[in-house]
């Protein structure tokens, strides 16, 4: 039994989805945002960085997206969610989670939280904006592979596709939405059609269009 402690649409979506392509048995609990609960003295227990999402499994608190997504493919090799150790592919899905990681996943957050990236507030806007350009140069990089791809690592799924998707979805506010790039509103869409995905997008209440 594992315990998800999300918010909806937030990061905590990839391991929910993840949890439900394995078909494990999971309990979500909402972190209430509204009220920094994901700075409160217990949720800190958690994550020290205070931050969403965290997997409590075997009652050990696990957190970073990517991390939570590996651990459980791995725990879970009949999903097939991840090459097998000495596969091939095993490197380019390393290479994916982690890049998606770091060029998708952090650079999004210096969009929604620039003030973060700043050291006045003069500075937000250009660090929003330079940060919409990194994401976009990343995303038509990632066309480049899909549009002789039809997933990430070739024929195989693989929870680098959920990590994507995730990804394509929060890029709905950026000045040029990667749904625009056929390639990946058709990788979006190979995506969301998957059963466990759209479990997991209505139990958080999100409807369509999805990115
Ligand atoms: N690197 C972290 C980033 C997680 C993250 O930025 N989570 C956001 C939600 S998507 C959050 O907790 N925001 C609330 C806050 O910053 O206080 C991870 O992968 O888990």
């Amino acid at each position: 039994m594992y315990i998800l402690y999300y918010f909806p649409g937030n990061a905590s979506l990839m391991p929910h989805m993840v949890l439900r392509e394995i078909g494990a048995s999971f309990e979500l609990r909402l972190v209430d945002r509204a009220n920094n609960a994901q700075k409160s003295t217990e949720y800190l227990a958690l994550n020290p960085n205070g931050l969403i999402p965290v997997l409590v499994a075997d009652n050990r608190a696990i957190y970073e997206t990517a991390a939570i997504a590996m651990y459980l493919a791995d725990r879970h090799p009949e999903a097939r969610l991840a090459p097998e150790h000495k596969s091939p592919l095993r490197g380019d899905y390393y290479k994916w989670m982690f890049h998606i990681s770091n060029a998708l996943q952090t650079e999004f957050r210096s969009w929604f939280y620039p003030s973060e990236y700043a050291a006045d507030s003069g500075c937000v806007e250009s660090v929003k904006l330079a940060a919409a350009e990194r994401l976009g140069t990343t995303f038509e990089r990632i066309d480049k592979h899909l549009s002789a791809n039809t997933w990430l690592l070739g024929n195989q799924f693989s929870a680098a596709d959920l990590y994507l998707f995730m990804f394509v979805r929060w890029g709905r506010s950026l000045p040029s939405p990667p749904r625009l790039i056929p390639s990946l509103a058709d990788h979006a869409r190979r995506v969301s059609d998957r059963p466990a995905v759209r479990a997991a997008l209505s139990q958080e209440g999100i409807a369509e269009p999805y990115v």
